[in-house]
């Protein structure tokens, strides 16, 4: 069903979404999560990572995309980086111009959700899509006190080979969640060749994944973040993975504009705004 002139209703597995096919990119929403799946400006390969195992029946978080991660990040609670990805979200508006499509989904607290995490909040995710694509998960307090909370866009990156990719702008301190050591004189690049998992504590707010195997660099900046996460799982802890298949790490990057270190505290009625922008070269701009 078309809901505009560039934007679809779809299914994709057993999950609702929404496709956007405008002249300036290609995306794919998924309503379960408020998940961005896919990615692509015009003339561009694919910028997002979906495994090809991810559970797509609404019983799971999805593998791969854009999950939202929210009310915290981690496995420090259940469920492993809260529930924001596992929530049905509501479409709220959906616009376009020559520029591109904007479309809002929400999400409030319900009755089961307070069971989790008992407190009132409207959450409103708007993705900017164009030549560029803008994230912005925008968390208001709606409760009569305060609250706080961790989170991220968990964002999984398409790339061509996992050994052929130099990450930089992540900064010098890093938390190894690996090893659980904190580190002082990351190296920059970061190549890698194992199992990575680290929060960066000092990455600034343009962070560049540069692809020798696709020849791209994809850009990402961030606002509103602490920090800066680099996952990926590698052999062994894939194999594990039900939605991962043995050889998909080889394809991915997370690169997530988070807030892990310090939470974000709010005031009733107060906003915070989480972004995250994407850009890659692109021969027809
Ligand atoms: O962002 C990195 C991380 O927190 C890793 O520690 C890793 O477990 C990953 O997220 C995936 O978590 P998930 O709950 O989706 O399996």
């Amino acid at each position: 069903m078309k809901i505009g002139q560039s934007v679809t209703r779809n299914e994709k597995g057993m999950v609702e979404t929404l496709v956007i096919r405008h002249p300036l990119a290609e995306a794919e929403i998924a309503l379960f999560g408020g998940q961005l799946l896919s990615y692509r400006p015009c003339g561009a390969e694919e910028v997002i990572w979906l495994s090809e195992a991810a559970k797509l029946d609404g019983s799971a978080p999805i593998r791969g995309g854009v999950p939202i991660c929210w009310p915290w990040f981690g496995k420090g609670q259940q469920p492993s980086h809260g529930f924001a990805r596992t929530t049905l979200w509501q479409l709220d508006s959906c616009d376009e111009n020559d520029a591109g499509v904007v479309i809002e989904l929400v999400a409030r607290d319900t009755a089961s959700t307070r069971k989790i995490w008992p407190h009132h909040f409207h959450n409103r995710i708007r993705f900017e899509i164009g030549r560029r694509l803008n994230i912005t998960l925008i968390v208001t307090n709606t409760d009569k006190s305060p609250w706080h909370f961790t989170g991220a866009l968990h964002s999984y990156f398409q790339v061509g080979d996992i050994e052929k990719v130099g990450v930089d702008g992540l900064g010098a301190k890093y938390h190894d969640s690996v090893t659980g050591q904190d580190i002082v004189g990351a190296e920059s690049p970061l190549v890698i060749s194992a199992e990575v998992d680290r929060i960066y504590t000092q990455a600034g707010q343009r962070v560049n994944l540069r692809d020798d195997d696709m020849g791209r660099t994809i850009q990402i900046e961030s606002a509103g973040h602490t920090d800066t996460v680099v996952w990926n799982p590698w052999a062994d802890l894939s194999k594990g993975m039900a939605d991962m298949t043995d050889e998909g790490y080889r394809t991915m990057l997370c690169v997530e504009s988070a807030v892990v270190a310090e939470p974000v505290t709010l005031e009733p009625g107060q906003q915070h705004h989480l972004k995250a922008r994407f850009s890659v070269g692109n021969p027809c701009f």
